[in-house]
């Protein structure tokens, strides 16, 4: 038996999370094109034969950039925790951009790192051959062990990032059950999926303010999930957008996080949203214990 772990880094919004939920298959990180959408180091699980001959558990992680406050502070260490104890590392730079100088301090810091680097081109499907082989180009200058262009979204080539992985695990026990997906918890991961609604219809500013906490979640004796769960924002006047017109805004992301709860857990599902303010909870180093970062 094979298995090891295999963080996935990169600038924000490269495509990390989706990669994860597409080499997973199924969705264990949300994903939006809003900055900061991915908070916590979040594992998804690959288990691959029948019987199983190979787990590589996945480790998403929030985007690499210049901290601009306590949360960027803390989300930076984590992600570079995670390259320690990591057996193959996959990087992504996006296709569709130039490689920049956030993408140079990251190959920089795996430079210094024991562990092989899978370096991924994500978003092939957004630009021409010429775009990638520049891209290939540029990142061949850090000289990792693999070079692979994929479209996360499309799931061109996410099979050979598989390969890549399998290919580099060591000899290692089964971590998770062979049907397991995560380890976070229902609860995480039905507040991840509150907040992606809420993102998604929020304007730039806010998303960085917004996170949400799942305060009940229960399963009554007729098989129904009963899900109380608290949005947090950081000031009176983001209630009001988060809320919107006669609560047009809460409806439509409750509403829509509703049915994707109750396909994920195949049964009905009550989910009741209560919109409450913190103020400043990003600056706050208990807050951010609190808020589980
Ligand atoms: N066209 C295209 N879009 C992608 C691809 N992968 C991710 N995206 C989009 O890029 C945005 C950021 O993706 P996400 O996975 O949240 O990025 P992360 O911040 O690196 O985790 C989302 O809107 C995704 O739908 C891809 O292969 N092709
Ligand atoms: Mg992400």
């Amino acid at each position: 038996m094979k298995s090891g772990f295999a963080p996935v880094v990169g600038r924000p919004n490269v495509g990390k999370s989706t990669l994860v939920n597409s080499l997973v298959g199924q969705k264990v990180s949300i994903t939006s094109s809003r900055p900061q959408t991915t908070r916590n180091a979040i594992r998804g699980v690959v288990t691959i034969g029948e019987p199983p001959h190979c787990q590589v558990v996945l480790v998403d992680t929030p985007g690499l950039h210049k901290p601009q406050n306590a949360l960027g502070e803390r989300l930076n260490r984590l992600v570079y925790g995670t390259l320690s104890d990591a057996d193959a590392v996959l990087f992504l730079i996006d296709a569709t951009q130039k490689v920049g100088p956030g993408d140079r301090m990251i190959a920089e810091r795996l430079a210094e790192v024991d562990t092989e680097v899978i370096l991924i081109v994500n978003k092939v499907d957004r630009s021409d051959g010429g775009q990638i082989a520049e891209r290939l180009t540029e990142a061949s200058l850090w000289d990792f062990a693999a070079y692979v262009p994929i479209s996360a979204l499309d799931g061109d080539g996410v099979e050979r990032v598989t390969d890549e992985l399998v290919g580099r695990m060591p000899d290692g026990p089964m971590y998770f059950p062979a049907d397991a997906v995560s380890d976070q918890p229902e609860e995480l991961l039905v507040a991840e999926i509150v907040r992606e609604k809420f993102l998604n219809r929020l304007r730039e500013e806010l998303p960085h303010s917004l996170t949400v906490r799942t305060r009940e979640l229960e399963i009554k004796d007729n098989g129904t999930m009963h899900i109380d769960a608290q949005v947090v924002v950081e000031r009176d006047s983001q209630k009001g957008i988060v809320i919107g017109k006669g609560a047009s805004v809460l409806k439509a992301a409750g509403a829509e996080a509703r049915v994707e709860l109750e396909a994920l857990f195949a049964t009905k599902v009550f989910l009741e949203l209560r919109v409450t303010v913190e103020k400043d909870w990003q600056r706050r180093p208990q807050l951010l214990d609190r808020l589980g970062f």
